[in-house]
């Protein structure tokens, strides 16, 4: 039995997205709105299939997945805003043990992330060359 990710999940922290946020080349308009955004994430998980959508009143983004299976991930509206391009990411999904880790190989390195929960928390660690970025959210009851 897989851990249960299933609900709604708001944003409690957001530590150093921003960081992130230049590393997937945002640009400084986007990212001075975007790093005060609390973000909710809406989770609907059967087994090892997942789709999610991680919302907020400035933009949304979704990316659904099975773990186990490599997927072509379009990152459109999330990175390069400036130049508008789409980012292709070819993006795995594994359990280790509880816990989720996507490596999303593309023209970053050490991309990814990392997500598990503790109690009514979601944790996710967000990854792109040397930058971490930690977000929690909180079970919506
Ligand atoms: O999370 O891939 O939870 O399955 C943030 C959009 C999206 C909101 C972060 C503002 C995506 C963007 C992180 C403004 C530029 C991610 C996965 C694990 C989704």
């Amino acid at each position: 039995m897989p851990a249960d990710f299933n609900g709604q999940w708001v944003m409690v922290t957001n530590e150093n997205f921003e960081d992130i946020m230049n590393a997937i080349d945002i640009d400084f308009a986007t990212r001075k709105i975007a790093r005060h955004l609390t973000q909710t994430k809406v989770i609907v998980q059967n087994g090892d299939k997942f789709e999610t959508k991680t919302l907020s009143t400035f933009r949304n983004y979704e990316v659904n997945f099975t773990v186990g299976e490599e997927f072509e991930e379009v990152t459109k509206g999330l990175d390069n805003r400036t130049i508008q391009r789409e980012c292709v990411l070819q993006t795995l999904v594994t359990w280790d043990g509880d816990k989720l880790v996507a490596v999303q190989k593309g023209e970053k390195a050490n991309r990814g992330w990392m997500q598990w929960i503790e109690g009514d928390l979601l944790h996710l660690e967000i990854h792109v060359e040397d930058k971490v970025c930690k977000q929690v959210f909180k079970k919506k009851p």
